[in-house]
């Protein structure tokens, strides 16, 4: 059988022998620095760590079990079945409805494989490696041993799956089947098969080949291709549909164009050997993934997940895989074209599926993104800043009519959104400075001027002319939102709060946009003097809280409301307009910390925002606790429970875990900002900063202990360090680099490129 183990050498016998002449030299300045120039090639030689989901039976069911893999657009549910595999597959476009109707997210269909007389096994192992993208169901049934691996290639845009047999095994018979979820046949050929169809507006079409070692060794049957005697086989997975979003209509391609591509596709990925399109999934998976390393000090348990997840109250290796797998999850959900991952991410198994698995615009599709930049996949920010930017920007788009609908410049949402623009269900005015954000956001981090200038901007000023025409004077003097709402809650109000702060962080961030990309004085004097008389929406209520509504009819601004939107405090997090820190901690206390998924998840990062790591962490361990009943939690195979499945609460988690361990919201960099009791020693490398910085840090006994902070765009660096002893700062080359400080905050001048490390 091939094995295929992932390993970094760790060719640092060198480097031991130089980090033992460091420790002998008598000189502790020098010594600091030659430790520092020490930590900054460490990372780079350091063994990954070990980040897998394992299990030691096949998945039953598909959302509490079975394990996903994904390449952005084509994603896969994988059982691991012992007689039969089953591969439930999704591509992201595939939806009902049409740009005048809402229809839902569908299940693309199913792969299976047939092993017929093998039914139970002597030996077996399912797992899903973080580190490679790639899935394992390691099975001895009958004699039979066989090694199954799975992933969702990105280069190759398709779903590979390839079956080897160990030495002296039996040989593998098996029957493959492709099940089309919609009702079109199987078009069976000796070694290929094809399902094409139509839905409401779009035309689908899923292709899969199979290559094995055996000449001859693959025959057509009525409804499968049947592998007699062989010892290895790859099978190819690709599917797609006509959907382009960049026309006027959502459709680009006939469907007899869309089988000529998708046959192309096939033919070229099956020229290639299974090993090279492993290699080039590897190398294109771990160019995003391994750039962010978390080590929390425990080794995998011996334990499989599911075991973990019903013991893992302690667990800090349960925290780091979480955080991880929402890392995981982002890259597998969110590359390429231009649409954002929905309710479920891409995975989805059914027609009918919870909120239609759509584009939900009140926390939903906005939360599956707060990990992107921060956890450094910036790059899978970009389908949903491009579907952003299209769909505000669409000449008689829908979001657009909506605005004009109410005598608006602009444009606007409602809450549920299909992929062809169609929005329905309550209007969600402030989603459009909400998703405005994401673009400042991008930006924030990146300092791509280019992005801010060409894509950013025209967007942030039609939003901001939207809110131009929509905003009225409440009489005293102050601008509020019209009939506003406060998510699923309550009365609709003049100056919610969930509006006031949204609508300010536009403003605010327009602002400062038009300070990087110069604008015409008129626009910038009238976001000006609008921003001025805007209610900012944080105002203390009666019991010390922010208030929810400018009056509380219907007596819902209470203590002990529970309800899991928590939209007064989206200035706290992810807005950055709240300093009222009590205030906020009033309302977060009577909240609560029950509630879904995904708010559970919100709750971590507004815990760090108040500095509370312990809070913070609390939500953190609820949110890994296994889900029963009603209650928000994960399932088996990580997936966060609404209940149901829903992925929010996943990238809700990770953005949380980043929020803890470096903040950089306020224009300083604040490392360790939330450190909980229950992660005394750690390291974090490659977060990403405002300002455009990566940042590794290591703690030990709950302090800080070295940081290490590359410039990426040669800004003055700002920092909030640990009182007490100031650290030794040195840059990569070993010179030793003075920290200017006021009102308690350090800073220095950077080069772009450039690494400063900190050692106290
Ligand atoms: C919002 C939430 C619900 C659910 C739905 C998809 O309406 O209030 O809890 O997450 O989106």
């Amino acid at each position: 059988m091939q094995s295929y183990k992932y390993t970094i050498e760790p060719k640092c016998s060198r480097l031991v022998k130089a980090a033992n002449a460091v420790a002998r030299h008598k000189s502790p300045l020098l010594q600091k620095i030659l430790a520092g120039s020490l930590l900054v090639l460490l990372p780079l030689i350091s063994t990954a760590q070990e980040l897998k989901l394992w299990y030691t039976h096949p998945a039953t069911d598909w959302m509490t079990e079975a394990l996903p893999v994904g390449n952005g657009e084509l994603g896969a549910m994988f059982f691991g079945g012992i007689g039969t595999e089953t591969i439930q597959f999704n591509e992201k476009t595939l939806w009902t409805g049409s740009p005048t109707k809402r229809g839902a997210y569908q299940n693309f269909g199913e792969l299976t494989l047939n092993f017929p007389g093998y039914t139970t096994a002597e030996e077996y192992r399912r797992e899903l490696d973080l580190n490679t993208a790639i899935g394992t169901t390691a099975i001895v049934s009958h004699g039979l041993n066989v090694r199954r691996e799975i992933f969702a290639s990105r280069p190759a845009h398709a779903v590979v799956l390839h079956l080897a047999t160990a030495e002296g095994s039996k040989k593998l018979n098996f029957t493959l089947r492709l099940h089309d979820d919609h009702g079109a046949t199987p078009e069976v050929h000796t070694d290929r098969i094809v399902c094409r169809g139509s839905l409401e507006h779009l035309a689908y079409e899923s292709q899969v080949c199979i290559k094995t070692d055996r000449e001859g060794g693959t025959a057509a049957t009525p409804d499968g291709i049947r592998v007699v005697e062989a010892t290895e086989a790859t099978i190819i997975l690709v599917a797609a549909t006509n959907y382009d979003i960049r026309k006027p209509d959502y459709t680009g391609r006939t469907p007899e164009q869309l089988h000529r591509d998708l046959s192309l596709r096939l033919a070229v990925t099956a020229l290639q050997p299974y090993s090279r399109l492993r290699a080039e999934h590897i190398k294109d998976y771990q160019h995003l993934f391994a750039r962010t390393t978390l080590d929390l000090r425990e080794p995998m348990p011996a334990m499989p997940t599911d075991e973990l997840v019903r013991q893992g109250a302690q667990s800090r290796y349960l925290d780091q895989l979480y955080f991880q797998y929402g890392r995981y999850l982002t890259i597998a959900s969110s590359r390429g074209m231009a649409l954002p991952s929905n309710l479920q991410g891409l995975w989805n198994n059914s027609d009918t599926p919870p909120w239609e698995c759509d584009i939900h615009t009140n926390i939903n599709v906005q939360m599956n993104y707060w990990p992107a930049e921060p956890a450094n996949l910036s790059e899978c920010h970009k389908p949903f800043l491009d579907y952003i930017c299209i769909e505000a920007l669409r000449d008689s788009g829908s979001f657009s009519n909506l605005a004009a609908e109410e005598n608006c410049r602009g444009w606007a949402v409602r809450t549920q959104c299909n992929i062809f623009g169609y929005t329905d269900w309550n209007i969600n005015r402030p989603a459009n400075a909400w998703y405005c954000l994401h673009l400042w956001q991008h930006y924030a981090y990146t300092q791509d001027r280019r992005f801010l200038r060409r894509k950013a901007m025209p967007v942030l000023r039609a939003t901001c002319e939207y809110w131009f025409d929509r905003l009225k004077d409440d009489g005293k003097g102050h601008l509020v939102c019209p009939d506003e709402w406060s998510p699923e809650q309550g009365p609709w109000q003049d100056g919610t709060a969930y509006a006031q702060q949204l609508v300010a962080l536009l403003f605010d961030r327009t602002l400062r946009a038009c300070e990087v990309v110069k604008q015409d004085k008129a626009f910038v004097a009238e976001l000006r003097d609008k921003f001025a008389r805007l209610d900012s929406g944080v105002h203390v209520g009666a019991w010390g809280q922010i208030k929810e509504w400018p009056v509380d009819t219907e007596n819902l601004d209470v203590q002990g409301n529970r309800h899991r939107h928590l939209s007064q405090l989206v200035g706290l997090y992810p807005g950055d307009l709240i300093t009222d820190t009590a205030a906020a901690r009033t309302t977060l206390i009577s909240r609560g910390d029950g509630g879904t998924g995904w708010s559970r998840a919100w709750k971590i990062s507004l815990w760090a925002r108040l500095l509370d790591g312990d809070h913070a962490h609390r939500l953190l361990k609820a949110a890994e606790t296994l889900s029963t009943g009603n209650a928000g939690g994960m399932y088996p195979n990580l997936f966060d429970a609404h209940p149901p499945f829903q992925i929010d609460g996943n990238f809700g988690a990770t953005a949380g875990v980043c929020e803890m361990l470096l903040q950089s919201h306020q224009g300083y960099l604040h490392p360790l900002p939330a450190l909980p009791a229950a992660w005394p020693d750690g390291s974090v490398k490659g977060l990403r900063a405002e300002g455009g910085f990566e940042v590794g840090l290591d703690w030990h006994a709950s302090r800080l202990d070295t940081l290490r902070i590359k410039s990426l765009s040669g800004r003055e660096m700002r920092l909030s360090l640990p009182a007490g002893k100031a650290p030794v700062v040195s840059d990569d080359k070993g010179r030793s680099v003075n920290l200017a400080c006021q009102d308690g905050l350090y800073s220095l001048p950077t080069k772009r490129g450039r690494t400063y490390i900190f050692i106290w």
